[in-house]
């Protein structure tokens, strides 16, 4: 195994909606969005229908099968619900006792169909309604998101059958951690696991955006080239929208290194349409789930998300009331003192719950006042030199490192500097706080095809710890929206006293 940072920029370059290839349960035809006349078709109608594949192509699309044609595909694409028109119950005209369920889109100029045996998957309607709300009743205001995670879990593994089901959530860097998990009796657990960024590159998130749900129905298939008619090229029939898309050769064998036979992942989407994290399940062995099985659960995905995002605002919302609590006193502390230094010196354990730090100091014009864990005045006066003085930061500045300012290793290890004259800054410090990360396995890691070169996945997803050092605890958004507001309050407080001691000199 080697070991590289930059794995990320290599996993994102395969184009996994152009690899021209379909899982080999379902076909896929593809006919002309003006002739119905068949374009592209998958080589494994031979194994499945007894026809020839290139003796099909250009020819009428229903001569071979009943139950859709151009015209019916046309009008359920072009309903803005279309993913809902489908499935279609589609029979076989050369093989009557084949029954298929369906599936179309557009892609480029062809109507793309594909076909899956209608097989026996949770039914109906009724099923998909309990799923809901079962989950939605025993979600009452006030959940945290570990909660609604573990619910939907529970619910979808009920639902679906699959071994295990997790819910995954994505971090601000697009490293993800398991929320949320069910699985059966006997396997290990992978809740609170850490994921790196490149076991879902950036091009999948973004094709996980469009398309909401994918199946991996058997990670040990042997996928169905497609052939395309003269004036097509296979090769650039985008798949984005498949249903039955061949994933990644890398991904398969991350699937298979984890020892999972069958693979499907639910988009979670915030309202603005980003990805805030995946259902994800696994199966030890083949795992067949129809079309509308798989429609409730991205349905399903879709209503829970919102469950989990409103959590999210609470939580925050929570934090930032709890947070501002001693902000009004802190402010009058300032006010009421003609020496700010002295206002926030005396005040110290105040100012301290008002950062959620452990050390401050004022520094004004050389001299040095402070209160808690700070760096000794000499550090102190350097790293305050070495902090960049652009105005674009609106004076606030924050690190969670002062080695990277050329600081000297000591206990602190944040500073949020809030600059606020040529030579007066308040200097808040957070110690170090060391990391102790869980991950699914060594981050770092990664193997390469001892025979073409290729990047592929870590072959070992045991609990890793990794242990990071020299870091604070990180400066949030509330910690920066506070600092600001104690930045403009001074700044009316220090208008408000030059003006007196302008009105005193007349
Ligand atoms: C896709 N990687 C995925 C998917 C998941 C994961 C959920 C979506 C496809 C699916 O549903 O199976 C990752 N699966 C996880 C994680 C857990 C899990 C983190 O169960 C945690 C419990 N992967 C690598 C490396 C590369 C890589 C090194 O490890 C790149 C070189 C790539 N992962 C990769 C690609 C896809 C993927 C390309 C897209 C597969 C596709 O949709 O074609």
């Amino acid at each position: 195994m080697e070991k590289e940072r930059s794995k990320t920029d290599e996993c994102a370059l395969e184009p996994i909606h152009l690899l021209g290839k379909i899982q080999s349960h379902g076909i896929l035809i593809g006919m002309g969005v003006d002739t119905g006349l068949i374009t592209h078709v998958s080589e494994n109608v031979k194994e499945i229908l007894d026809l020839d594949p290139a003796e099909i192509l250009e020819t009428p699309f229903v001569n071979y099968f009943e139950g859709l044609n151009r015209d019916g595909a046309l009008s359920a694409m072009d309903s803005p619900a279309y993913l809902f028109n489908n499935p279609f119950r589609i029979t076989s005209k050369t093989s009557p006792a084949m029954k298929f369920d369906g599936v179309v889109h557009r892609s480029g100029d062809s109507i793309i169909l594909e076909l899956e045996r209608s097989s026996a998957s949770p039914d109906g309607v009724d099923d998909y309604f309990r799923l809901t709300s079962n989950s939605l009743l025993s979600l009452q205001s006030g959940e945290t998101i570990e909660s609604i995670a573990g619910v939907m879990a529970l619910e979808i593994r009920q639902y679906t059958g699959f071994d295990r089901v997790m819910v995954y959530r994505f971090d601000s860097d697009w490293n993800g951690k398991v929320v949320g998990e069910n699985h059966k009796a006997g396997m290990t657990s992978f809740l609170g696991l850490r994921f790196p960024a490149s076991d879902i590159p950036p091009q999948a998130r973004e094709l996980y955006k469009k398309s909401l749900i994918r199946l991996v129905r058997d990670t040990g298939d042997e996928p169905a080239g497609i052939l395309a008619s003269a004036s097509q090229d296979a090769a650039k029939l985008d798949l984005s929208l498949s249903v039955l898309r061949a994933v990644s050769p890398i991904h398969i064998q991350y699937l298979k290194n984890m020892g999972v036979g069958s693979s499907m992942s639910i988009s979670l989407l915030t309202p603005s349409g980003e990805l805030w994290g995946l259902i994800a399940c696994h199966h030890d062995t083949p795992m067949t789930l129809d079309y509308s099985a798989r429609a409730a659960c991205t349905h399903y995905g879709q209503v829970l998300a919102s469950k989990l995002i409103f959590a999210e605002i609470y939580a925050r919302q929570a934090e930032e009331i709890k947070r501002r609590e001693n902000l009004p006193k802190a402010i009058r502390c300032l006010a009421s003192g003609e020496d700010i230094q002295k206002a926030i010196v005396e005040n110290g354990e105040l100012f301290l719950k008002v950062f959620d730090a452990d050390g401050i100091a004022v520094v004004e014009n050389g001299w040095t006042e402070s209160y808690g864990s700070v760096p000794g005045e000499d550090a102190l006066a350097s790293l305050l030199k070495a902090v960049p003085n652009d105005d674009a930061l609106l004076d606030l500045w924050t690190t969670r490192s002062i080695s990277g300012l050329g600081g000297e290793p000591c206990g602190s290890a944040g500073l949020l500097s809030l600059r606020i004259g040529k030579d007066w800054h308040i200097a808040v410090f957070r110690d170090e706080y060391v990391e102790k990360d869980l991950w699914g396995g060594d981050p770092e890691e990664y193997s390469r095809d001892s025979r073409t070169g290729k990047l592929g996945p870590r072959e070992s997803f045991a609990a890793y710890m990794d242990i990071v050092k020299g870091l604070s605890r990180e400066w949030t958004e509330i910690d920066r929206a506070i600092a600001a507001e104690i930045r403009s309050s001074l700044g009316a407080f220090l208008i408000d006293r030059s003006q007196r001691v302008a009105r005193l000199n007349l």
